[in-house]
């Protein structure tokens, strides 16, 4: 009995004398954060839109997770996406719209921005970066002030095929190659490596680790042994590759069209090369797969597995073919969709369906690891709420790539708007594809009421447009190799 009492004295010293609103749990509890970026990654295996590719892993997750169906990103390219979600900070507010305009050092907002990493730098994690990042300069010792690991090894888009693996002699980053070289060619398998060798430690403090893979992102080079998983002959054109698509798209989206030129002068050449570009995207997603599945593997052998959060999206969607289409930059749900998944260690799995934004990673994590929020504003939503309680409702999600350039999406209808005022209107619950535009007058109230999702004002751009492309009517590039 006297033991017990002092038993009793000492559990309440320990516990009995928290007040569990006032006091944060103690850091050892506190939740880990692994996110993982992977880069163009589409639909293909995620959404199980074409069956042909082989992503073992990510299926496996999806098993494991929260995948959010109609997740956005925020900016259709790789620079102005990243600087949205890793600040919290829309597009539209910032002016980052194109791949060169240096958001980092150019954006007062962005400049002040606490961003995700430095917010949980503050709140006292370990934090750990390396690989595809910011993929844009930050002012001098500003990642070095954020990461505690030493190299925040950035790596690059090669290795890069030699010429003869340049299809349509497009250059380095049209290159499709099956690699023979060892994996750590890759910087992928390298920043994977340090990434398995930073969950293996021991820590002290809860930790953040991201890592930025550089795939499926073009050159398509990658091991062999991921192109040895496909025949090229026999991969079909995406379900959603319809000839003659463009013809009902205003003239501002069409000219955000002009990739498949790359790969020919007759449409027919341009089919037979980009049969092959098929095929690279293919083999580096599943690369891609495996080093997403290969970090994971390695969280769940560790003991931190039921202390952390797994986040995994890419930065932007991906054309492959459809509307005439490669890559990326346009506002069409090939360009817009991103995949977002979230992995809780109480282990909830579902789909859900919200129309949601890259935007909300950032306050999501502010949520689940209750930390003490940065001063800026943040233009997303925590996304916890939906995975409790998936009946609540979601505003549209909403994607600009420019001024006046805007992708609204509610899940039923996708309403896009460019700057002169020309209209595309696609049904997804009859028109998954978005072939057909009904931006009619019978569907007036329906562009209205999504044209209310539409900033009043958007910033200025940062930049980011060469003079060269301004002269094709003041209109934004076709992104390129980055
Ligand atoms: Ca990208
Ligand atoms: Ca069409």
């Amino acid at each position: 009995m006297k033991n017990l009492l002092f038993l009793l004295l000492v559990w309440l010293l320990i516990f009995g004398c928290t007040s569990p609103k006032d006091d944060k749990l103690p850091s050892t509890v506190s939740p880990n954060v692994l996110f993982i970026t992977v880069d163009d990654m589409n639909n293909w295996g995620v959404k199980n839109y074409y069956p042909a590719v082989k992503m073992p892993y990510f299926e496996a997750i999806k098993g494991e997770a929260v995948n959010f169906t109609k997740a956005v990103c925020s900016a259709p390219v790789c620079v102005p996406s990243r600087a949205g979600f890793m600040s919290g900070i829309a597009n539209y507010r910032s002016g980052a719209y194109y791949n060169g305009c240096d958001p980092w050092r150019r954006s007062p907002l962005l400049r002040e921005a606490e961003t995700i990493p430095e917010c949980f730098k503050r709140n006292g994690y370990t934090t750990f970066g390396r690989g595809k990042i910011f993929h844009a300069k930050l002012e001098a010792g500003r990642e070095e002030a954020m990461f505690d690991n030493r190299p925040i090894f950035k790596g690059g888009f090669g290795p890069f095929g030699e010429e003869a693996s340049w299809v349509g002699g497009q250059g380095k980053f049209q290159s499709v190659k099956a690699w023979e070289g060892p994996d750590t060619d890759f910087p992928d398998v390298q920043n994977a490596d340090a990434a398995i060798a930073f969950l293996q430690q021991a820590h002290a403090a809860p930790f953040f680790c991201y890592l930025g893979l550089w795939r499926p992102h073009t050159p398509y080079t990658a091991p062999k042994r991921f192109f040895d998983l496909y025949d090229e002959a026999d991969l079909p054109y995406p379900a959603g590759y319809l000839e003659g698509d463009q013809a009902d798209v205003p003239e501002m989206g069409r000219d955000l069209i002009d990739s498949l030129g790359f790969f020919g002068k007759t449409m027919e050449e341009r089919r037979e090369n980009f049969k092959r570009i098929i095929y690279g995207y293919a083999a580096t997603s599943s690369f891609a797969d495996w080093s997403v599945g290969r970090v994971i593997e390695a969280l769940d052998q560790s003991p931190y597995a039921a202390n952390t959060i797994v986040v995994i999206a890419s930065d932007n969607g991906y054309h492959m073919g459809e509307k005439d289409k490669w890559q990326k930059g346009t506002l069409w749900e090939m360009s817009a969709y991103s995949p977002l998944l979230i992995r809780l260690p109480q282990g909830k799995k579902m789909e859900l369906r919200h129309t949601v934004s890259l935007l909300d990673i950032y306050p999501t994590l502010i949520d689940y690891c209750q930390l003490e929020a940065p001063a800026h504003q943040l233009d997303g939503t925590s996304l916890l709420p939906l995975i409790d309680d998936p009946t609540l409702a979601r505003d549209p999600s909403f994607m600009t790539y420019g001024e006046n350039y805007s992708s609204v999406y509610d899940g039923h209808y996708r309403y896009i708007r460019y700057p002169d005022g020309s209209e595309e209107l696609y049904d997804h619950r009859k028109d998954p594809y978005e072939w057909d535009n009904i931006a009619k007058e019978e569907y007036r109230e329906v562009m209205q009421n999504l044209s209310k999702s539409i900033p009043a004002t958007f910033a200025p751009m940062l930049g980011g447009r060469t003079e060269a492309q301004q002269k094709i009517k003041g209109l934004p590039m076709m992104p390129g190799g980055t």
